[in-house]
């Protein structure tokens, strides 16, 4: 069987290490592409990681570029071009700079790979996605975001943290956009199948949904210069491995909804499986009336970011 191609549109911080998870994971041979400006970035991280590959023995083929024509025939593309948050930017102040971008990325990706798998990363996340959808006239399948597990895994870890076990033994996961009022879902929480709420105490529990609503900001704070990349780029692979190995993992992303949760025509965080089908299934389950409050207000800024693509 032919190798996978994993395309990589963007080899800033977090395309890089998408390119190092994609190929010590061996998911397939990666191609990371960036603009004329920063070919050099592209073409010097996929020589220096194909280097790394005789010692850490993985036989993904890399190349960088600057020219789409080499993402043709790619199973899987993510997309990080774009600018991230400085200390003091919301995600919402992206908006203008990165649609600009994610108009010419989609209209390439439409024109080499158009049934490609397409997972976006690019902020702000929500319309993001739903720029690429509308542009590559992709399907809600095949064209999804990255937000949910990058979330989730920042509530679990500071979980684990806070009770001091393992960060595998932490069930939950958080719906909503992927801004400062997405919903982490604590009532359906467990830690080896004990309920959090037995386990922590409310304030601290708050405390913890609070710092995982900010904790890109927190860690934008830290760097200064940018934001996250090691968690974004490791939840994206999650989610491109699922694709490619038809894993039917159950991941929280950011999919085109059709009801669900009671939100139509918009992209918003909701558990979904990802199999060979790419999104195959949108899992619904009944919320509690303070869960659909809170829902209610994440989609009411989304669709108020989305209302400003003008698409
Ligand atoms: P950075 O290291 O600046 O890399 C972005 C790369 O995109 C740079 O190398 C640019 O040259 C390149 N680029 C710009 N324009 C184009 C273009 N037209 N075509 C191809 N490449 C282009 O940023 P980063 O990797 O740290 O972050 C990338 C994006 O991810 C930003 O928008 C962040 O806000 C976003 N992000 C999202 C999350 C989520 O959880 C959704 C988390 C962290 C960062």
């Amino acid at each position: 069987m032919a190798r996978a191609k994993i395309g990589l549109v963007g080899a800033g911080q977090i395309g890089g290490n998408l390119a190092l998870l994609a190929a010590q994971k061996e998911l397939g041979d990666v191609v990371l592409l960036d603009i004329p400006q920063a070919e050099g970035l592209a073409k010097g991280k996929a020589l220096d990681m194909q280097q790394m590959s005789t010692i850490g023995r993985f036989d993904s083929i890399l190349t960088g570029t600057s020219n789409y024509d080499d993402l043709a025939g790619s199973d899987v593309v993510i997309i990080t071009a774009g600018i991230p948050r400085k200390p003091g930017m919301s995600r919402e102040d992206l908006l203008g700079t990165n649609l600009g971008i994610m108009t010419a990325v989609a209209e390439n990706l439409k024109r080499v790979c158009p049934n490609a798998f397409l997972i976006n990363i690019a902020n702000p996340l929500d319309a993001m996605v739903y720029a690429l959808k509308k542009i590559t006239g992709g399907s809600k399948t095949h064209v999804v975001g990255m937000s949910g597990v990058l979330d989730t895994a920042r509530f679990k870890s500071f979980i684990a943290m806070e009770l001091g076990v393992s960060m595998r033994d932490v069930t939950t996961f958080v719906l909503g956009g992927h801004g400062d009022d997405m919903v982490p879902i604590t009532r359906l929480t467990t830690v080896g199948g004990v309920p959090v709420s037995e386990l922590i105490p409310k304030d601290r529990l708050d405390a913890i949904v609070d710092r995982t609503r900010k904790g890109g900001a927190e860690l934008v704070g830290l760097y200064k210069t940018g934001s996250a990349y090691f968690a974004p780029a490791a939840a994206a692979i999650e989610m491109a491995e699922a694709y490619v190995r038809d894993q039917k993992r159950v991941l929280p992303c950011c999919a085109w909804l059709d009801g669900e949760f009671g939100i139509k025509d918009m992209y918003f965080g909701a558990p979904c499986v990802i199999g060979a089908g790419g999104v195959e299934r949108v899992l619904k389950f009944e919320l509690t009336n303070e869960e659909v409050g809170m829902i209610e207000k994440s989609a009411a800024s989304v669709k108020k970011t989305i209302a400003e693509t003008k698409l």
